[in-house]
């Protein structure tokens, strides 16, 4: 891992540590405990960075105070600084070492807020990252590089590079993490037998000193792959036993394993289906084995079809997770999980909320979010995700209460690998970090997070500061403005997901579709005329996306199929809107580009470098977008841009 892949952790001399260094001169422990260890571990580390001595006596009488109070709940802290100490009281141990942390970050940061009272309690008890990580040291969309986990068939037991991994995902906010891809081969399938768990163990132990609890994603047949059964039918007898003594064998080894990750029934996986069996007898089956050591089975509702025939118009992918899942809604175990991806679809820029999070009202749900930038620019393009994932949270499917009080969490694909940086880009590890503020305290606004990680990250000059924050806030919009429009997706390059192929996934078996003729593009969602796929929503959503007048234009051409001419509340027709948004798109790239050049010598030179090259590369993916896109729709419709600018017919 790089020198610089800590980010947003201390790790330099940094002023604003400096200027509280009298702090640092003892920690005295008022509760005993693995994680207060830790805590005050990391007081310490970071007095050796400012030159400060925490082992000798406290010879200014100031110190860190770390003590416990269950009244501010599991993980829940509170820090607050008089003249003679830093007070850092936690609801429990890992609410100590979160209180440490963002003490430290902010400190960092120089930001004021450092000094007063800070108080927080993690909103979810699931604040998860998922891995696509395979044995062999390759990284499923993956664009940082390969695995911090596996090599070669083997797992890593590089404790320096898994401490300082769990350090930055802790100081995130981050409990638990799924170290394997959700697409379980052959050699993945080994890992919860002996073959692999001794040394997944040590991950396991190294996560544990963090407040991280390990899981694995399990293949649904490995029963049969392991050649032990002839069968995974979750109601057979023998398979029920085999996963409960594959549980217990994995307790024995891995004492707090949180539990299983399953993609089942989804892109040719296996699953209850082969027989005959629904997806709440699948993953009742595991969550039983799991339910005596207190674990936790998560059960993806990414399902769909796969195999469909565009021709065949009686099929909408949008529709198959509702389809899936809302009739088996009551019959899951207590300690099972849907894990629902943020829409229907598969983490486009832009899609509607899944209407299965108010669909759903007697079944534990997870939100699942991509922070790996398959479609939003593969962390060469600047996407910050926060504010996209916010009005997810925010979202009311169903007229009663918004996603966020509906979840017990959210888990986020990693964007981590073993580059030159974490996260691929220095910039997208904001992604990360937003992620897990987010999951922690969704009250806040994508402003406060993405200025906190500006400062503790990059730089705690003002002027570069409000540059570069507002880089974050508008890199979506400018994404969004240069690639599909209005919410149509996928014209992407198939397979790869990244760089433009209008027609790439047109005649696919995906069932990813923008319906493009010479008069109108888009789908038909509707219930009068298309899909139906409105009707999963409560009847003011329904109403509101069903009806062409009221569908926010973003989303227009997700549920409608439009004449080009048709006029946006915006004022435009959706050809000149599409003309425009590329023009505007790209010439914001540019635009980006010559701000971050203006930053040259204000911030590591290293970071300098490495985005201002990614920012080369986004200006030409942007204007090749906005060539295709122009010339393919001026193509179609023969209708020219209102301000002549130059498409190439
Ligand atoms: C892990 C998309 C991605 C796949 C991914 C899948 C999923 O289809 O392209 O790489 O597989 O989502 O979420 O399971």
């Amino acid at each position: 891992m790089s020198r610089l892949y800590c980010s947003w952790l201390p790790r330099e001399k940094s002023a604003g540590l400096f200027r509280r260094r009298q702090y640092f001169s003892s920690v005295i422990c008022r509760s005993q405990g693995k994680l207060i260890s830790t805590a005050a571990g990391e007081l310490e580390r970071t007095a050796g960075l400012i030159g400060a001595d925490m082992s000798g006596e406290n010879a200014g009488g100031k110190c860190f105070i770390l003590d416990t109070d269950a009244c501010l709940g599991a993980g829940g802290y509170r820090v607050s600084t008089d003249e003679r100490a830093v007070t850092v009281t936690g609801g429990d141990e890992a609410g100590v070492l979160y209180g440490v942390y963002r003490y430290l970050i902010l400190a960092a940061a120089d930001m004021p807020e450092a000094d007063s009272v800070i108080c927080e309690k993690p909103a979810y008890r699931f604040r998860m990252l998922d891995h696509w990580d395979n044995a062999d040291g390759s990284v499923e969309r993956g664009y940082s590089g390969n695995s911090l986990f596996f090599r070669g068939g083997n797992v890593t037991d590089d404790e320096e590079m898994l401490t300082d991994y769990a350090r930055l995902m802790s100081s995130a906010g981050i409990n638990a993490v799924c170290i394997n891809n959700v697409n379980v081969d052959a050699t993945e399938t080994l890992f919860i037998t002996d073959r692999y768990l001794g040394a997944i163990s040590l991950i396991a132990e190294v996560f544990g000193r963090y407040g991280i609890k390990l899981f694995l994603s399990v293949n649904f047949a490995a029963p049969v792959q392991l050649g032990e059964l002839d069968t995974a039918d979750p109601l057979d007898r023998r398979v029920r036993e085999w996963w409960r003594n594959a549980a217990e064998h994995i307790y024995s080894v891995i004492p707090d394993f949180g539990g299983f990750l399953v993609k089942a029934d989804s892109e040719n996986r296996p699953g209850p289906h082969t027989y005959g069996r629904d997806h709440s007898e699948g993953a009742n089956m595991l969550a039983e084995a799991l339910e005596p050591f207190g674990g936790v089975l998560i059960w993806r509702c990414f399902v769909y079809n796969c195999h469909v025939d565009w021709r065949d118009r009686s099929t909408d992918r949008a529709k198959a997770a509702y389809d899936n899942f809302m009739p088996l809604d009551g019959k899951f175990a207590d300690n099972v999980y849907l894990q629902i991806k943020n829409g229907p679809m598969d983490f486009q820029v832009r899609e509607p909320v899944s209407p299965l999070f108010g669909g759903l009202e007697h079944t534990n749900m997870i939100a699942e979010f991509q922070i790996a930038q398959e479609y939003t620019g593969q962390q060469i393009d600047l996407c910050w995700l926060v504010p996209m994932w916010k009005e997810c949270l925010g979202f009311n499917t169903h007229g009663g209460s918004p996603v966020s009080s509906r979840i017990c969490g959210a888990a986020g694909v990693a964007n981590t690998g073993d580059g030159a940086f974490l996260t691929g880009s220095p910039l997208a590890a904001a992604n990360l970090y937003g992620f897990g503020r987010l999951v922690f305290a969704p009250g806040l606004s994508p402003e406060t997070i993405a200025e906190e990680w500006v400062r503790a990250a990059l730089t705690t000059d003002d002027g570069a500061v409000r540059t570069i924050t507002g880089m974050l806030l508008r890199s979506r919009e400018i994404y969004e403005n240069y690639t599909a429009p209005l919410g149509v997706g996928w014209m992407v390059t198939p397979h790869y997901h990244y760089g433009v192929d209008v027609d790439g996934y047109e005649y696919s078996p995906w069932g990813t579709y923008h319906y493009a003729d010479r008069d109108g593009i888009g789908n038909d969602r509707t219930a009068e005329t298309g899909t139906g796929y409105v009707l999963q929503y409560g009847k003011e959503n329904a109403a509101l996306y069903g009806n062409i007048d009221t569908c926010p234009d973003e989303l227009l051409l997700f549920f409608h199929h439009v004449p080009y001419t048709h006029v946006l509340h915006s004022g435009k027709t959706v050809i000149q809107h599409i003309y425009d948004s590329h023009f505007d798109g790209a010439e914001a790239v540019r635009e980006m580009l010559e701000s971050w050049k203006e930053l040259e010598g204000r911030l590591d030179p290293e970071i300098y470098r490495e985005c201002l090259k990614r920012f080369e590369m986004q200006l030409k993916n942007a204007e090749r977008w906005r060539d295709v896109v122009n010339t393919y729709f001026l193509r179609k419709s023969g209708i020219a841009d209102e301000h002549n600018r130059n498409i190439f017919i």
